[in-house]
């Protein structure tokens, strides 16, 4: 076990059976790396953040747009979803037999009530409404997306985080027997992600369970997958299997395999750009247009949510905390 994966354990999956084992293998891994190693790990904390409030009006204002929708078939087949491959035509055709019932979540770390919980507790009484979403993949493609799904901040709420609560860790599947793209090192497995605490309970941000009115496709991330819209599209991690609060900085799939590229925010930002492309201008993938030729169109702050959220961000230097 390498330090890495040592330290990439979420809290929820550390049972009593496991812990003096994983402790031990722990130990052994500290000991054995150089000091360097461990200093290196310890990147520096953004400051906190500002304490802003939003009233839900202000919040739904987001929840619709009068752009053109992404058709179905463009939605459901290009993706990304690295579990069934790296192309974007292969998870509509390899995720097919990914088995979602019965699906659980095990939510754990700095909370009040830990539990694993199954897909119909996890939203009992929250019924899922409808948010249409503009995404924006640091590719360069956006779509216009209409969600099925419910406020992650009221589930999460359920589960009394504590004060030392200051991110949210999500935690992917990642089943080599049902997701092929796994036996592949083309990331560090499973698929995680972050977010600071603030933006979970953020109105906007949506634990999608479907789309255009149907429960989610597998490629799409079915059971249960993030929706954060004013971020780039790869903080939407699909198919979670855990959560966990955590007082640190959570590491992230992306950020994992090339810190220089994918920072932990990846707020929707034309004025930073990917160290190999501009994202200045994107192509939105909707309605009739072809993909390939559809026009290049501006690309908004926040992808156009700043209303919303720039002000959990005042006082930030977004080139910095990209
Ligand atoms: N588990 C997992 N989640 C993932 C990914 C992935 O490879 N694995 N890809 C991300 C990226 S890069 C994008 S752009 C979106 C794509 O979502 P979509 O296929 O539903 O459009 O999912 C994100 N969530
Ligand atoms: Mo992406």
């Amino acid at each position: 076990m390498s330090l890495r994966d040592a330290l990439r354990i979420p809290a929820s999956a550390i049972t009593d059976e496991t812990v003096y084992r994983q402790r031990r293998q722990l130990l052994a891994v500290f000991a054995a790396a150089p000091a360097l190693t461990l200093a290196g790990c310890a990147e520096a904390e953004p400051p906190p953040p500002p304490k802003t409030a939003i009233t839900p009006a202000q919040a739904r204002s987001g929840f619709r747009t009068d752009e053109e929708l992404t058709r179905l078939d463009d939605i459901t087949s290009y993706n990304n979803f690295y579990e069934f491959g790296t192309g974007k035509s292969d998870p509509s055709r390899a995720a097919k037999t990914l088995r979602t019932r019965p699906w659980s979540i095990a939510v754990g770390g700095e909370c009040a009530k830990r539990g694993a919980l199954s897909l119909d507790n996890l939203l009992k009484g929250l019924s899922p409404e409808e948010r249409v979403y503009r995404m924006r993949c640091v590719e360069g493609w956006s779509m216009v997306i209409p969600w099925l799904g419910v406020p992650l901040g009221e589930v999460l709420k359920k589960f009394e985080p504590t004060s030392k609560a200051k991110y949210v860790a999500f935690t992917s599947l990642a089943d080599p027997k049902q997701m092929p793209g796994v036996r592949y090192r083309s990331i560090n497995w499973p698929y995680r992600e972050g977010l600071r605490m603030d933006e979970a309970m953020h109105p906007l941000t949506l634990l999608a369970t479907g789309l255009y009115g149907k429960p989610l496709p597998q490629q799409n991330g079915a059971p249960l997958r993030l929706v954060v819209p004013w971020k780039y599209g790869f903080k939407g991690i699909k198919s979670i299997v855990a959560i966990d609060f955590v007082e640190k900085m959570p590491e992230t799939a992306w950020h994992d395999l090339q810190p220089s590229e994918y920072g932990f925010f990846s707020n929707v930002n034309p004025n930073v750009d990917h160290p190999r492309w501009s994202q200045k201008t994107e192509r939105r993938i909707a309605g009739k247009a072809s993909k390939l030729f559809a026009e290049r169109i501006p690309t908004r702050i926040y992808n156009g949510y700043g209303d919303q959220v720039a002000s959990m961000y005042a006082g930030l230097d977004l080139k910095k905390w990209f």
